[in-house]
């Protein structure tokens, strides 16, 4: 395929020590010849193997020298978009690193698009399509074990699990065509039967698919969590608490918090998204009134309610309106202040209802977050009963398309079931085929890949 030349900043923005400008394409060596020379302002060949050059980067008009950094020189197919690469390995200063990008396109590059360099590995034949969309996830991985499943599709097992698949529909597929070309009634059976049995298998296997992508999902999204609970009984404290940062401003003025603030954290291996808000009460200010409104939306969509209670005092009114408005939610009990004892008229109002966990910490003091973060794992298991190895499906766009697929699937069983003719066979079991083609990109439109490639960040 015919490509032009194109560049970006691979790297995050930002104070580093350094930044990676990467360029790909047929005259990458001759963009950077423009604008690498050696220490000593000799000019620069890129031919011939991998090298890492120590050099000069200068603007290709001027000549001025823009920075200095390694050079990397990766020729072609042995690369990320298996194109000719320069990566020049610059410094990180914001605006050094747009220096030397402006001074590549000047060269004769043109700007990549987002996810442009990880579409030509894809377009190149390098990776396949569900790889790529893993690099992204990849990038996006909220904790190690995401980050995990994330890699293990970069390496292609799901891929090869879709493959495998593929092999036995065509294998299936062209054993009916065959008995079309023979018609005889008893072979016809036969061609009927193994339709049947062999979908069964396959739907089987597209099911647990199909189930992964919840746990995918999660993996990539977090479970949202609201902290929720009636002014000062320290929910951003308890935020702090398991970030392990001072994210959330804490004070002891009842309304401290207006505003809703998302964090995510690793809760064995499990991402939460925790998210801090206002604390509930009727208030006559305006700007309170509108966070309250929010906390109660955070407690909808919310996948798990934990409602933080001030265990040191008496229950109050706006404690029994919490436990009312979360009571069709599922939710953990959060026994706050522990720090300064249990008040018993408060155990005893807490004893007449349920939840699926009841915990006692102390944020401020930072006790019992290890206990906490237990019932919530223990609690939310359920939504992720993790295989550590199995496949897992991250994507949205690949669940479809599975459905898609399993739909066909049953149709053509269906067929062969009602003893329908062997060409309505053939044409369903042909979908299904080029259906799970579509979910590793082997039978991809050019529209949809734009469209899937559009979601990458610049520089991937
Ligand atoms: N003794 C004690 N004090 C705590 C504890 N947790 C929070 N506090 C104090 O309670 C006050 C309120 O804490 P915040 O975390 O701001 O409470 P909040 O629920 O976020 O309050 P709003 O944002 O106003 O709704 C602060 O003075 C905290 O230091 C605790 O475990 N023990
Ligand atoms: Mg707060």
């Amino acid at each position: 395929m015919d490509f032009d030349t194109i560049t970006a900043i691979a790297t995050a923005l930002g104070e580093a020590s350094i930044s990676v400008v990467r360029v790909s394409g047929p005259s990458a060596a001759q963009v950077c010849e423009r604008i690498v020379r050696t220490k000593s302002g000799k000019s620069v060949h890129f031919e011939g193997d991998r090298k890492v050059i120590y050099g000069q980067v200068v603007h290709p008009a001027s000549s001025d020298v823009i920075d200095e950094g390694l050079i990397l020189w990766m020729p072609g197919p042995h690369s990320y978009t298996a194109e000719d690469v320069v990566e020049l390995q610059v410094h990180g200063g914001v605006q050094l690193v747009q220096n030397v990008l402006e001074a590549v396109l000047a060269a004769g590059a043109r700007m990549a698009e987002p996810g442009e360099f990880t579409k030509r590995a894809f377009l190149n034949g390098r990776i396949d399509l569900s790889q790529a969309e893993a690099v992204m996830d990849l990038i996006r991985a909220k904790t190690d074990f995401a980050g995990k499943v994330a890699l293990q599709q970069v390496k292609g097992r799901f891929r090869d699990e879709i493959r495998a698949m593929r092999k036995e529909l065509i294998a299936l597929q062209a054993h009916v065509e065959v008995t079309i070309d023979y018609p005889e009634h008893d072979v016809e059976d036969v061609a009927c039967r193994q339709v049947l049995e062999t979908g069964a298998s396959l739907l089987q296997r597209i099911d647990k698919l199909i189930a992964s992508a919840n746990v995918g999902r999660i993996l990539r999204d977090g479970i949202a969590t609201a902290i929720v609970g009636r002014p000062n009984v320290g929910k951003s404290s308890l935020l702090n608490a398991m970030l392990r940062s001072d994210r959330a401003i804490v004070t002891d003025i009842p309304g401290t918090t207006r505003d809703v603030l998302e964090e995510y954290v690793n809760v064995h291996g499990i991402p939460l998204k925790l998210v801090d808000t206002a604390g509930i009460r009727e208030t006559e200010d305006i700007v309170e009134r509108i966070g309250v409104d929010k906390s109660r939306q955070s407690i909808e969509d919310a996948e798990l309610v934990l409602v933080v209670l001030d265990g040191s005092v008496p229950p109050t009114a706006e404690d029994d309106a919490m436990i009312e408005d979360t009571k069709a939610v599922r939710r953990i009990f959060v026994v706050n202040k522990v720090d300064k004892g249990i008040d018993p008229a408060f155990e005893t109002w807490l004893s007449n209802y349920s939840a699926a966990a009841v915990v006692q910490i102390s944020a401020k003091e930072e006790m019992y977050i290890t206990e906490l973060e237990n019932n919530i794992a223990r609690v939310i298991q359920a939504d992720v009963s993790i295989e550590r190895d199995s496949t897992y499906m991250t994507n949205a766009r690949q669940k479809n398309l599975l459905e898609v697929a399993r739909t066909d699937l049953i149709n053509a069983m269906d067929a062969a079931d009602a003893g329908a003719t062997l060409d309505l066979i053939a044409v369903a079991l042909q979908s299904t085929y080029e259906e799970l083609g579509l979910v590793i990109g082997e039978e991809t439109g050019e529209d949809l890949l734009d469209e899937i490639f559009s979601r990458f960040c610049l520089g991937k």
